[in-house]
């Protein structure tokens, strides 16, 4: 069947480019990366370090496996923040401590149009967000829907790849201004045009989720660091010169990690928006998005609830089952999403003295909810469900239920725990209704 509607033809488009990144490929230096392993029989034994061992010093990388296990909760606070220090140093990169001046103005309040139809429960606002440092500035166009019916709403807090205009069909948003992928459609000369309205509002089922109590805020990623490889002079790292990620300063913060360091500046004017409740935050993402979510939720402990969706290499999933996308070919792919030390471990996952259940382990005791599609081999649903498991001793020492299953569960079967959820959507790499009402109900039996 030839594809006829503008749909077909993208996803036609977007199939081919996910098979092409199954075929062999070269790393900058010319040198032949790993094909990919779809393989269960073949993926290599393994040994994790537990999430208790106190983590790879940072100046010594070359330490052994014989490190010592904290005992108690009351050494939980500080080996979290040596975790983290880890993977900022190994993978996502530092973010500067130097703050930047956040401002916001409200220019839109107003009922959400959603389906075409005026919802008069959903209030929609539509915030500039203004970030100013050493006389630069950077815009962040933040869009929040809430429920008029409960003032104190807790809140889905993720970017979207498209702008905010791609969320829903509502003639109100303002259009993004930041750069756009030009595969995408609705995109001329790097730039959305009228046309990209809606085109990912599936997966951002809006009135859905506020009928349930919930508010929903959500910024163009590209608001923040625009996603292509410039050598991180723009975005966020156009305001921070003096620390760029480069061949001196391996371990700065790569665009996941700006990404994160936006979510942040989000909650930072959301924990003060009347109609959001300030310490009921969940932050969440899809893909390269769920990656960032992670990483948000381990630097940034006002998100009280982390969910990834779809996260894959660099997210959830264990970088050490060689499954699906591996280290050589995301730093390949993508050289820009982490830092340079990362690429330490291209094709030498062996070799990584860390993985990515100690990334999950950092956000216990808060629940984290991570989740899989069952199509979305290159994303390793098993190694994704794995690091939840993996994590669970964290949770346990915290005096919280972890996670045990081994197996992947029946498609569409929620499992877990209240700490760590998991499910396995049938069906493709994407974020939809039946994701979202997981969350909800996450959410809810956290008590949210
Ligand atoms: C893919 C990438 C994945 C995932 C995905 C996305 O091309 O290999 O790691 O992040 O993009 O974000 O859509």
């Amino acid at each position: 069947m030839m594809p006829s509607t503008p749909k077909d033809i993208a996803l036609l488009v977007f199939g081919t480019l996910f098979c092409l990144a199954a075929i062999p490929m070269d790393n900058s230096k010319g040198q032949q990366i790993r094909p990919p392993n779809y393989d269960e029989s073949v993926v290599p034994k393994f040994e994790l370090p537990s999430v208790l061992q106190s983590p790879i010093p940072l100046d010594i990388p070359s330490i052994g496996n014989d490190r010592p296990r904290i005992k108690t909760s009351a050494q939980w606070p500080a080996h979290r923040q040596a975790l983290v220090a880890m993977l900022a140093e190994q993978e996502y990169g530092f973010l500067p401590t130097e703050t930047v001046k956040v401002t916001s103005e409200c220019f839109d309040d107003a009922d959400a149009v959603l389906s075409g139809k005026t919802h008069s429960n959903i209030r929609r606002r539509q915030l500039a967000i203004t970030l100013e440092r050493n006389g630069k500035s950077l815009r962040i166009d933040m869009i929040v829907w809430s429920p008029r019916n409960r003032p104190n709403a807790p809140c889905f807090v993720g970017l979207n790849f498209r702008g905010n205009q791609s969320t829903c069909d509502d003639p109100s948003v303002r259009l993004t201004t930041s750069w756009c992928d030009q595969r995408h459609p609705g995109v001329e000369n790097n730039r959305a045009t009228e046309q990209s309205r809606a085109n990912q509002s599936e997966r951002w089922p809006i009135a859905e989720i506020v009928d349930q109590g919930f508010a929903v805020a959500t910024a163009h990623y590209c608001d923040i660091d625009p996603d292509f490889d410039d050598g991180f002079e723009n975005g966020i790292h156009g305001l921070y010169p003096d620390f760029r990620c480069d061949e001196q300063h391996p371990n700065r913060w790569g665009s996941i990690a700006a990404w994160a360091w936006g979510l942040s500046r989000m909650a930072d004017v959301l924990v003060q928006l009347d109609g959001v409740k300030a310490d009921a935050l969940l932050v969440v993402g899809h893909s390269r998005l769920g990656k960032t979510a992670l990483w948000a939720g381990a630097t940034d402990e006002r998100f009280r609830i982390v969910i990834s969706n779809n996260s894959g290499c660099g997210g959830a999933a264990l970088s050490k089952r060689a499954y699906g996308e591996s280290v050589a070919r995301i730093n390949t792919s993508f050289p820009h999403w982490f830092n340079r030390n990362f690429r330490k471990y291209n094709d030498r996952e062996e070799a990584m003295p860390f993985d990515q259940h100690q990334l999950i382990a950092t956000i216990a005791p808060r629940p984290v909810y991570i989740s899989s599609a069952s199509n979305d081999r290159w994303a390793d649903p098993l190694g994704e469900m794995l690091s939840g498991k993996e994590a669970s001793a964290a949770y346990e020492l915290l005096g919280k239920e972890g996670f045990a299953a081994t197996e992947l569960p029946a498609f569409n079967t929620p499992i877990g725990s209240t700490s760590i959820g998991y499910h396995l959507r049938e069906g493709n790499h994407d974020m939809l209704l039946y994701d979202w009402q997981q969350f909800v109900a996450f959410a809810k039996r956290n008590g949210l």
